[in-house]
């Protein structure tokens, strides 16, 4: 198949997911055609398959704000007309989906059916897609997709009860390459960081307020306590200024590090011992997937869907949003080493249901199936 698929190409969730399925296919034998603002993050390998057409928004003095939507809907008609795609997905439905519309509509009167799919990811539905200003585009631009997926069961029902959707939404879950992410022998870091056999804990995140990351240094602050150990905090945002005052009024800053935007995450992921994802707001969770590939287990919050990966009892805990006692208390369980060898083995086992092989397929009958409709309705 020609498939173009329109993202954000930062290192956020979506673009991830997007970035990783595009390169997926094209492994597979089909054309792949990113259509963004930038290279993506994770676009880098020379694939025949693999296409990337640049959005360039012309800046005129009028404009208080720049028209992205419209350049993005521009490129995605010339690239449907000029490339013969077949399907259009666009991840993160803000503004992807609205543009996809209208590119689409312009299509129409060419002659030219496409189909649009669009896949929710999480904040597009339960922080900014919930927003008024946003809220009426969300719904139409949701209800006028040919297809429409979504990252968790939970997702999918927090999408029916926020907004009014006519479409059947299909859960398709992120996913992730074991050959990239698994436990890698790094013991030289591993010695570095813990010289004295501290246990080690890991958060990697975009620091964001939904990620709560000042629960993980106050869970972390607890276990210390108790157990000797050190805290990684991979990843930036604008939280990170909150998390480091809140070490420095603690005591700890000694035995935490901010290792910023690090791409070989999973090296890092190889000689953690657990996993912190506190967060208020997460409709998957890709993070922790990541982690449970490397066999970290993960004391996460309970908030969407992070439950679906996140067994309780089994490859972590999941707690109540905030509740730093319960999530002590769970670590503390999981770090104790006669239970840390079975969570890591359960991580690692929960992470194989979402290998790539597993869930690629399903987006490629998923695109076949709403195409098929498509030629039926034509
Ligand atoms: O908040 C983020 O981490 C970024 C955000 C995005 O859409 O770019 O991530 C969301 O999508 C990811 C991929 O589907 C999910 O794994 C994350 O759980 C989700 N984040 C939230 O719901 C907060």
């Amino acid at each position: 198949m020609n498939i173009g698929i329109v993202c954000y190409p930062t290192f956020g969730g979506s673009g991830v997911v997007a970035t990783e399925l595009g390169k997926e296919l094209a492994l597979k034998g089909h054309r792949v055609h990113f259509i963004t603002y930038s290279q993506p993050a994770r676009l880098d390998f020379f694939n025949e398959n693999l296409f990337y057409h640049e959005v360039i928004v012309p800046s005129y003095p009028l404009f208080q704000y720049d028209p992205y939507e419209l350049a993005l809907a521009s490129k995605m008609v010339d690239i449907v007309q000029f490339e013969k795609l077949d399907v259009l997905h666009v991840h993160y439905a803000i503004p992807h989906a609205s543009a996809a519309f209208m590119a689409k509509q312009i299509l129409k009167t060419k002659g030219i059916q496409i189909p649009v799919i669009t896949t929710l990811h999480g904040t597009d539905i339960t922080l900014v897609g919930k927003d008024p200003s946003f809220e009426p585009v969300v719904t139409f631009s949701i209800n006028q997709s040919d297809g429409v997926t979504a990252v968790s069961a939970d997702l999918r029902t927090e999408t029916y009860n926020h907004f009014r959707i006519e479409k059947d939404i299909e859960v398709i879950p992120n996913f992730i390459n074991l050959e990239r992410f698994q436990r890698q022998r790094k013991e030289h870091f591993k010695t570095a960081i813990s010289p004295f056999g501290e246990k080690l804990l890991v958060h990697t995140s975009n620091f964001r307020s939904v990620k709560r990351v000042q629960d993980v240094i106050k869970i972390f602050y607890k276990v210390r306590q108790q157990i000797p150990s050190k805290l990684l905090m991979v990843g930036d945002g604008p939280d990170r200024i909150k998390a480091e005052k809140l070490c420095r009024k603690l005591d700890v800053c000694s035995d935490v590090r901010f290792l910023g935007k690090l791409e070989a995450v999973e090296e890092v992921l190889s000689v953690a011992d657990l996993f912190l994802m506190p967060s208020e707001k997460e409709s998957f969770g890709l993070a922790a997937l990541e982690a449970m590939a490397c066999q970290v287990p993960v004391i996460s919050s309970n908030a969407g869907g992070i439950p679906e990966l996140n067994i309780h009892g089994v490859t972590g805990f999941s707690s109540p949003v905030g509740d730093v006692a319960d999530m002590v208390k769970n670590a503390l369980f999981i770090l104790d080493d006669a239970n840390l060898p079975q969570f890591k083995a359960n991580a690692l086992a929960r992470a194989k249901d979402f290998e790539t092989s597993k869930i690629v397929p399903l987006y490629e009958q998923f695109y076949q199936k709403i195409k098929d409709a498509q030629m039926v309705t034509v």
